[in-house]
């Protein structure tokens, strides 16, 4: 039997010859605790991938509404229709926050919302024409796989024929969110009914097939386990290598408060940079990794560029799915504040757009 130090010096000479880590090995990483070993590891796979480049959006979340049919016990943000904190955007709404957004030059709006029980399938198209009406070039980022699979089910069509249309209606790319883990049995304990784990996978086949882009996301330290976290990324791995259309994987770091999980706490500092590390190390075909610091806290984002992250998401302007449930992040940085943590870090501040493409370099 393999020392965690043997596995990790094996995999070591695997990413020198740029060589898949099996799931194995993954798992093996989450019990080895030279974490600056680790984190050298994933910055040297960082470093090749991005060089000295720190990636960032100009962007706002809108969460149009918190009314949700559904309850998950991870969730502090869901409220039924009526209920004390629930809320739900108008269009306009929507579009003077759009309007707001574009005075401080956002590139990007990500827009996510609860199932929402009465809403129709027009509010939905509508929204998306009157963004792109005031904004034709902003990248619209919205609906989680979990929602588009619920206004499949609710509207009854496809979602191939949900996607085409919210797709003509002027949606861009598709959040991560809702992925949370994928093991069948603390799916249930955590969201039974988000129903399994392939639904979520299944819609981003989909919107990878109809030409979207999207992102993968990992809820953890709630009551998962390390096996379940290689699971889970194994997965996502494998649905990368059929279609290609992650851009970045972003670890989801467990945020507590007023959810059923509150005794859990909130995450440590090493498990979060551990799995950003064991994460950079895993996806080979992934080609960003994401440090969201609205869950994880901006100081941890901040060293999380040391420990296999490349992005660190962007200036979000308004939050509430982590802030109802204990966030203890601001809820906006300015660019400023960016520019700040990355070169702090050493490293050079490049804003992106939705895509990964250059806005502005900072050297
Ligand atoms: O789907 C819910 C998670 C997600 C909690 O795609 C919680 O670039 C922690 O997906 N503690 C929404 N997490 C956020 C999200 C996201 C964020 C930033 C960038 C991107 C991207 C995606 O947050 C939910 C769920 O998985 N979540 N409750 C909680 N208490």
């Amino acid at each position: 039997m393999q020392t965690s130090r043997q596995i990790f010096e094996n995999v070591q000479k695997k990413i020198s010859q740029k060589e898949r880590i099996t799931s194995d090995e993954a798992l093996a990483l989450f019990d080895f605790n030279d974490l600056i070993s680790l984190g050298k590891l994933a910055n040297q796979v960082r470093e090749t991938l991005h060089s000295n480049k720190t990636y960032y959006i100009v962007n706002r979340h809108i969460d149009y509404s918190n009314i949700c049919a559904i309850k998950c016990k991870f969730c502090a943000f869901a409220r039924k229709k009526g209920e004390e904190g629930s809320f739900e955007f108008t269009i306009d709404d929507i579009v003077s926050r759009v309007l707001q957004g574009l005075k401080v030059g956002i590139t990007e709006i990500h827009m996510v919302g609860g199932f929402h029980p009465t809403h129709s399938f027009d509010f939905y198209l509508e929204t998306l024409r009157a963004v792109k009406k005031v904004a034709p070039k902003l990248h619209i980022k919205a609906f989680t796989a979990a929602e588009i699979r619920y206004f499949s089910k609710k509207f009854r069509k496809t979602e191939e024929k949900v996607l085409e249309e919210l797709k003509n209606a002027g949606l861009d790319s598709l959040p991560g969110g809702g992925a949370e883990i994928f093991d069948p049995e603390i799916r249930k304990k955590i969201c039974g009914p988000k129903g399994p784990a392939h639904y979520w996978l299944d819609t981003h086949k989909r919107a990878h097939a109809l030409g979207f882009k999207s992102t993968a996301t990992m809820l953890y330290g709630h009551i998962e386990t390390a096996q379940n976290r290689v699971n889970h990324m194994e997965a996502i791995r494998n649905l990368q290598d059929e279609s290609g259309g992650f851009m970045c994987f972003i670890p989801l770091a467990f945020n507590p408060k007023g959810t059923e999980f509150e005794s859990k706490g909130y995450t440590s500092g090493i498990d979060d940079l551990k799995t950003l590390a064991i994460a950079r190390i895993f996806f080979d075909n992934i080609k960003h990794i994401k440090a969201y610091w609205i869950m994880s806290g901006v100081e941890m984002a901040q060293l999380a560029q040391h420990f296999g992250a490349d992005d660190l998401h962007g200036t979000v302007m308004e939050e509430n799915i982590t802030h109802m449930a204990g966030g203890r992040a601001p809820v906006m940085l300015l660019e400023a504040n960016l520019h700040r943590l990355i070169r702090e870090a050493g490293r050079i501040p490049i804003q992106r757009d939705s895509l990964y493409n250059t806005v502005r370099s900072f050297n």
